[in-house]
């Protein structure tokens, strides 16, 4: 199965995601558009595997306190657009021991720098580059997920198999 580590966003901030997504449509711009359902923020994206229970006894183990997320910046890596968010030291700090603790229990992550992102649409095509204006949303997070993502019908689904609650 294939497994990441994520951050599930509450209403407030998909709102605005989902106002983002409708703008960047406005403008003409055409792609695979994540849906409402599946916006999340990576912490760590462990692949294909198997070792679902070791997984989740890894990442029992991460200990963290709970912390504010808010909405800042946009970009893109290629051809997909997504929406940052502000730089915080306690969502550093959790992606650290989020990684640390999966590669503690034999898992290989990549060595990429965290970037924290969330996808808004894949395979984007525009004329002109489009401009997305976020509103400073800010938002609790007081757990993380362990996600495995499956292809049904050619659609991605997300199924939370794992929460750890911080603090
Ligand atoms: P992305 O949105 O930038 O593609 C599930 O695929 C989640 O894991 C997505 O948030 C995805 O980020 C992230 N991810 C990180 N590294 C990945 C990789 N090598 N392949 C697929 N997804 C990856």
């Amino acid at each position: 199965m294939r497994l990441f580590v994520a951050i599930e966003l509450p209403g407030e901030i998909k709102d605005a995601l989902s106002d983002a997504i409708a703008s960047l449509k406005a403008q003409g711009v055409s792609a695979n558009f994540t849906r409402r359902e599946n916006m999340h923020l990576t912490l760590a994206f462990i692949g294909e595997t198997p070792r679902l229970a070791e997984a989740i006894a890894a990442l029992d183990t991460v200990k963290a306190r709970p912390f504010r997320v808010a909405l800042g910046g946009s970009g893109a890596f290629g051809n997909l657009l997504w929406a940052g968010l502000r730089r915080e030291p306690d969502l550093d700090f959790l992606a650290a021991k989020v990684r640390d603790a999966l590669r503690a229990a034999g898992f290989a992550l990549d060595s990429k720098p965290f970037r924290p992102h969330i996808t808004l649409a894949r395979r984007a095509v525009c004329d002109a580059k489009p401009e997305l204006d976020l509103p400073a949303v800010s938002a609790p997070v007081a757990e993380f997920v362990l996600m495995r993502s499956d292809r049904v019908d050619g659609r991605l689904v997300y199924t939370t198999v794992f929460r750890k609650a911080l603090g």
